[in-house]
């Protein structure tokens, strides 16, 4: 028969997987994936600023003018493999346009944002939650604050967004973006986790009264 000790051990285990369990099921990742290699957007390709283009794990992606100089440009976004070696699976290119990332379809609070990215030449330009947008000759020199309650950290490759983000919105001039994740809070997953818990104690003390 085994010791009551052993359920007591088994119950944080259980917690801790389950939350990890919860934690990989609910990153919502876009990573363009779904579009075939050589597909063009934009101005001379008939397109106009607005419809969406891709939905991936809830997270909607189209199109906005990018801003050069005061002017909105609205040129050509591109799937098509130009930058293979950069980027193993299809990437967006951005020449002269905006890439929207609307969040707020995926199912769980959001902590944290985060992309890929490579410039290579030009301007680029970030705005956060429809807050105005921030243009950068490198998006290394994004500040720390891009939008209220939102931090940016800023390596050559990544782009992590630190706080509640519903909308990403990225220009530039000779962009590229991939693997757009959405990250859930913590606080969602120690609730979850905290709940299960909770049921794992009621269980485990009825069954000790049953026992008694
Ligand atoms: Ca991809």
């Amino acid at each position: 028969m085994r010791h009551p000790q052993a359920r007591l051990l088994a119950a944080p285990a259980l917690v801790l997987w389950l939350t990890s369990l919860c934690a990989a099921g609910q990153v919502a990742t876009l990573g363009f994936d779904p579009i075939p290699p050589g597909t063009f957007f934009g101005e001379a390709y008939g397109d106009v600023p607005g419809p969406i283009i891709l939905i991936e794990d809830d997270i909607k992606f189209s199109l906005a003018p990018f801003l050069f100089e005061g002017s909105p440009l609205f040129y050509e976004a591109a799937v098509d493999g130009r930058f293979a070696s950069v980027f193993p699976t299809p990437a967006l290119e951005l020449n002269n346009i905006t890439g929207v990332f609307d969040f707020s379809g995926v199912p769980f609070e959001i902590d944290e944002v985060t992309f890929e990215y490579r410039e290579f030449g030009g301007l680029a330009s970030l705005s956060v939650n429809g807050f105005s947008a921030v243009s950068v000759e490198s998006l290394v020199d994004l500040p720390v604050s891009v939008a209220p309650g939102i931090q940016a950290t800023v390596d050559s490759v990544r782009i992590t967004l630190s706080g509640p983000v519903n909308m990403v919105q990225i220009g530039g001039q000779e962009l590229v973006v991939d693997t757009v994740v959405a990250v859930p809070e913590p606080a969602t997953l120690l609730l979850l986790g905290a709940g299960v818990l909770a049921i794992i104690r009621r269980r485990t003390q009825r069954q000790w009264c049953l026992h008694s």
